[in-house]
């Protein structure tokens, strides 16, 4: 038996240099979650081939290889309808309660279809009897359909990664129906939270029509199970991090740069993190503390993302607008308000930046579940996460400073608690944080997800010790 994986996003990115390809992990969640699964059970990932198309398929890691990635090539008709268009102009927007963003349009739906039954397929060519497919998030929702519908016996897993909206915010997707048809090919469906879960259930039931039970859905004389399963992190490759002497100077030096109290927030560019109400909130925070200005720094790391969608362009200029204004108004004697990075870090600098930080902004509208806060949260000596109540994550970590970034004011005065924490309330917080965040590993979650799709009969040994 093999898993085989579909995602849009490939595990490892080739760059080529002087004819010569190097394949780097991708950043995120979904390489460190299923590339250690791949690389011991072997098997086939289905993805697409963003970067060097021409170079085909690939067998990797590359020093070891494992498991073949099956790398479909995109026409750039395909690339702007399905994923800038559908996937990021219609899906994401919708699933994070931006309806008034949503572009609906028949092309872009027909090439999401299109590219769909791209993926599928391919999945269905490298199938074998016993295999267990898995496939990952919004970009790909009609793939267990397809799968189904080619392969009435196979175990199909779907694992949906950003919110799923109350029913009447989902209803105003033109194509509902024929997204839920198609998750409900799967067996096994994962989301972050109970109440994903139930609002997916609630669009069953009222779109639908279909009877739903505790956590499953009857369709077709199938029963689909729909869980809650947050997604963890790699508790100990962060510790392992965060705790080397190189962390500790880096740390150091950034601290020694800013000579101030760091407030840190780390965030793909996106309008869904509320990147410009944080920016206000610490406006506030230096009006109504004027005794904070000199002495308090705020480090925006933000990642360049999806970058010819319209929307992102304008958050761009809307934050830099903010950034200049803030430090504009404020900057002085050699203090700058906000130090504002627009690039990604590699890991090494970010768990530095994590292990110099004072307090932790997390302060998404609407997010899946949010991995910088449990990052952080392995990370920290003695920091204090500020986590907005409508990240999925929030349930999950009671140790964190609850915060709604619609509250302006709110938001700055919980700054100011923060940067006051004690510091054995500091650390007591944190140790509560690292004991839930061990229990939920990354590797447990991967390794419960691929038990309960294949069943104890069909469990492949090594699973079970990941
Ligand atoms: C989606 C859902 C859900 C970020 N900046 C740098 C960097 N990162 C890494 C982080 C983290 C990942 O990227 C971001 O994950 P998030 O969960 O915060 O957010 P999304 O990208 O929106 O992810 C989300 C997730 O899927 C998983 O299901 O939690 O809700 O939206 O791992 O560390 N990594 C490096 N440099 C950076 O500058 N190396």
């Amino acid at each position: 038996m093999a898993v085989i994986v579909v995602s849009n996003r490939e595990p490892y990115a080739p760059s080529v240099q002087d004819g010569r390809v190097t394949w780097t992990p991708s950043i995120g969640g979904l390489t460190s979650a299923l590339d250690p699964v791949m690389q011991r059970e072997g098997g086939t990932w289905i993805a697409w081939g963003e970067q060097h198309p021409e170079l085909g398929h690939a067998d990797l890691p590359p020093a070891a290889p494992r498991y073949r990635v099956q790398r479909l090539a995109l026409s750039g008709d395909e690339v702007q309808r399905y994923y800038h268009g559908f996937s990021n102009g219609a899906l994401w927007p919708v699933s994070h309660y931006f309806v008034e963003r949503a572009q609906f349009r028949a092309d872009e739906w027909a090439a999401y279809r299109a590219v769909n039954a791209r993926f599928a397929q391919a999945a269905i060519d490298a199938y074998r009897p016993g295999d267990l497919l898995w496939v990952h998030d919004y970009q790909l929702a009609l793939v267990p359909g397809l799968l189904r519908a080619a392969l009435p016996g196979a175990r199909i897993g779907f694992f949906w990664h950003i919110p799923w909206p109350a029913q009447d915010v989902f209803r105003t997707l033109p194509w509902d129906r024929e997204l839920l048809s198609g998750l409900l090919g799967a067996d096994l469906i994962g989301m972050h939270t109970a109440a994903y879960a139930r609002h997916f259930q609630d669009a069953c039931e009222r779109t639908l029509g279909i009877e739903t039970g505790p956590g499953t859905v009857a369709v077709d004389g199938r029963t689909v199970r729909i869980e809650a399963r947050p997604i963890g992190i790699d508790v100990g490759a962060f510790e392992t991090l965060a705790a080397a002497p190189e962390t500790a100077e880096r740390a150091g030096r950034l601290r020694d740069n800013l000579r101030t109290l760091v407030l840190l927030a780390v965030d793909r560019l996106d309008y869904t993190k509320g990147i410009p109400e944080r920016l206000d909130a610490f406006e506030a925070f230096l009006d109504a503390h004027p005794r904070a200005r000199g002495r308090v720094s705020l480090v925006q790391i933000a990642v360049p993302s999806r970058e010819r969608v319209e929307a992102y362009l304008q958050l761009r200029q809307q934050v830099e607008g903010r950034v200049g204004r803030i430090n504009g108004r404020f900057s002085r004697d050699g203090w700058t308000p906000v130090h504002y990075v627009f690039r990604g870090l590699d890991r090494e600098e970010l768990v530095a930046h994590y292990r110099a930080a004072d307090a932790m902004l997390v302060t998404p509208l609407r997010d899946g579940l949010n991995l910088v806060a449990k990052e952080f949260a392995a990370s920290s000596a003695d920091g204090v996460l500020l986590l907005s109540r409508f990240a999925g994550a929030a349930g999950e970590m009671p140790g964190a400073i609850e915060v709604n970034p619609y509250d302006r004011d709110g938001l700055a005065e919980r700054l100011l608690a923060a940067l006051r924490m004690p510091l054995e309330e500091k650390k007591a917080r944190l140790d509560g944080l690292r004991r839930h965040l061990r229990d939920s590993d990354l590797r447990t979650w991967t390794q419960r997800f691929l038990h309960d799709l294949a069943g104890p009969d069909l469990l492949p040994a090594a699973l079970l010790d990941l």
